[in-house]
């Protein structure tokens, strides 16, 4: 079967609406052997950084709109991936999103407890390429402060939390088969920082995307089956207790050939710095 890289395909929060309105087949597999893909459901209290971003206007009630992950680096901000926020995974532009909240503190989406936190403004990296994904980075300010405790430091350049081969997590209430099964827990699953090489051979350009180290992070699971899908976009992977990337695209979900392409957090914080 071919692989569809996916950040061609509708985002999930796209087929989530779309579902909600023409009956769509189930969505082409990502991988038919990956099965976050290959995670554990955690308890966020243990990851209280880890939070969902929510629109019941655009994504409906059910697992409480959510349609991407985020993750608080300061009491009133956190970071997504700006692919999160377009207009044609939305919807509608921005602005137009009345009821844009993070949702903090809470184990199971339908459920109670924990925050829900309206975004009251948002920052798209003007770097953004939504071409080719390079610089897939939004930060969005929240109306109240997490309590504290909630932030995760990032990892600066050069630190030893991107060396290739150092395990990490990521996190997310995504796709849990490749087949838009949605997680209504928070999962995580392990994988390693890979090196960039490994993703350059993924994808070289073309109709696989390309990988340009210079912004994006390369991590996985050799043998495939551990990783990040549709719903996980914008959500923490998390090395040496550090936030080392965002999660950003790839060519399905788990599959050992198609590593997960994150957002890298060293750069970010370069994008941040320049435009602040
Ligand atoms: C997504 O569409 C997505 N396997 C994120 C990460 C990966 C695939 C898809 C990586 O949100």
């Amino acid at each position: 079967m071919p692989r569809i890289p996916v950040r061609f395909l509708p985002a999930a929060c796209t087929l989530a609406v779309a579902a909600a309105v023409i009956p769509l087949g189930p969505p082409a597999p990502a991988a038919a052997d990956s099965i976050i893909v290959g995670g554990k459901p955690v308890a966020v209290a243990d990851s209280p950084w880890a939070v969902a971003l929510s629109s019941r206007d655009r994504f409906g009630g059910t697992r409480a709109g959510q349609f991407c992950g985020g993750v608080a680096i300061a009491p009133t901000k956190v970071l997504t991936a700006a692919h999160c926020l377009r207009e044609d995974v939305l919807g509608a532009a921005v602005p137009e999103v009345a009821d844009l909240r993070i949702i903090a503190g809470r184990d199971e989406l339908d459920g109670p407890g924990g925050q829900e936190i309206p975004v009251r403004s948002t920052w798209v990296n003007p770097g953004y390429d939504p071409r080719t994904n390079a610089g897939d980075l939004a930060v969005l300010t929240l109306d109240q402060a997490l309590p504290e405790g909630s932030a995760i430091p990032m990892a600066g350049a050069g630190s030893p939390a991107y060396e290739p081969g150092t395990s990490a997590t990521v996190y997310g209430w995504g796709d849990t088969t490749g087949y838009g099964a949605y997680a209504s827990r928070l999962r995580a699953a392990s994988v390693r920082v890979l090196a960039d090489s490994d993703c350059v051979r993924a994808y070289p350009g073309g109709t696989q995307g390309a990988y340009d180290a210079s912004s994006m992070l390369c991590a996985g699971d050799n043998a495939g089956g551990r990783d990040a899908c549709q719903g996980d976009s914008g959500g923490p992977l998390v090395a040496r207790g550090r936030l080392v990337g965002l999660v950003s695209w790839g060519s399905g979900c788990g599959s050992p050939e198609s590593p997960g392409v994150y957002t890298r957090v060293s750069a970010a914080i370069r994008w941040m710095a320049d435009n602040s």
